[in-house]
């Protein structure tokens, strides 16, 4: 009794070689163009983001066209030819662990891969780092930004702040400069909300009682759409706003004609 894949070991190697090294240079291509024509973000963390769900993508594809691959030859190959019944067989060692090993070794990697960039969004920042306090409230968004918290350069002795109020008439604009990292910090004192910039290709929900927390880079500038991704009531299509990136120097202009004291902040 013989199994044909077992006899030729190198061979079976060398595809197994050939298949990665494609796998990579299919990666490669992926990231230097990416076919798929998805938004790539306007942060660093989203490129990072990006490249993972290409990563996904391939090797999502490269496991189709193998499995799919092996079905039609082994269909083609081994299909009924006569009424004779063929050599029976039972279990391969080998191929087992192959089969089990292949696996547990993708999900290894798509784990250990998701977990680092989901870390670097979601790690707190340190300190010294832009900070912007989110409150979700139905039905809008308020934006607050001290001076004392506008990243490395800001004196903590400053007690102005920036606050940037939504209603149901004028969507807010959030402005943050490019190229500096800015942590966001959620919070509701009402119902679930959720804080979704689409370019930032990231959400969080914005939950009372939690405070929850994540970072980005900006690359770009330019206004970018953002809106509340969690069903919270009847006027909860009205939560929508605008992320501004905009340069460090426009930024530092806006932030001097905006700060006001806390005690005329609304
Ligand atoms: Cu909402």
């Amino acid at each position: 009794m013989r199994f044909p894949g077992m006899r030729r070991p190198l061979r079976r190697a060398a595809t197994l070689l050939v298949v990665a090294l494609l796998a990579l240079a299919a990666f490669s291509v992926a990231l230097a163009y990416d076919p798929t024509g998805q938004n790539a973000g306007v942060t660093k963390e989203a490129h990072k983001m990006h490249d993972l769900y290409l990563f996904v993508l391939i090797a999502a594809a490269i496991v189709f066209f193998v499995v799919e691959g092996l079905i039609i030859y082994a269909a083609l190959r081994y299909r009924k030819r006569s009424d004779e019944l063929p050599p029976q067989f039972h279990g391969s060692t080998v191929l087992e662990f192959v089969w089990t090993g292949i696996p547990v070794v993708i999900v290894l990697v798509l784990f250990v891969y998701s977990f680092i960039v989901l870390r670097d969004v979601e790690h707190p920042a340190d300190a010294g780092v832009m900070q912007v306090d989110v409150q979700g409230f139905q039905f809008q968004w308020q934006f607050t930004q001290k001076m004392s918290e506008m990243g490395p350069g800001s004196n903590p002795n400053d007690k102005r702040v920036i606050t940037t109020t939504g209603t149901a008439a004028k969507e807010p604009t959030l402005v943050i400069p490019v190229g500096q990292k800015v942590q966001f910090n959620l919070e509701s004192n009402d119902v679930i909300h959720s804080f979704y910039v689409r370019d930032f290709l990231y959400k969080l929900d914005v939950i009372p009682g939690r405070h929850n927390h994540f970072t980005v880079t900006p690359t770009k500038v330019g206004t970018f759409q953002g809106q509340c991704a969690e069903l919270c009531g009847l006027n909860h299509a009205l939560m929508r706003f605008h992320v501004q990136v905009m340069s460090q120097q426009d930024f530092d202009k806006w932030a001097a004609a905006n700060a006001v004291a806390p005690s005329s902040a609304q």
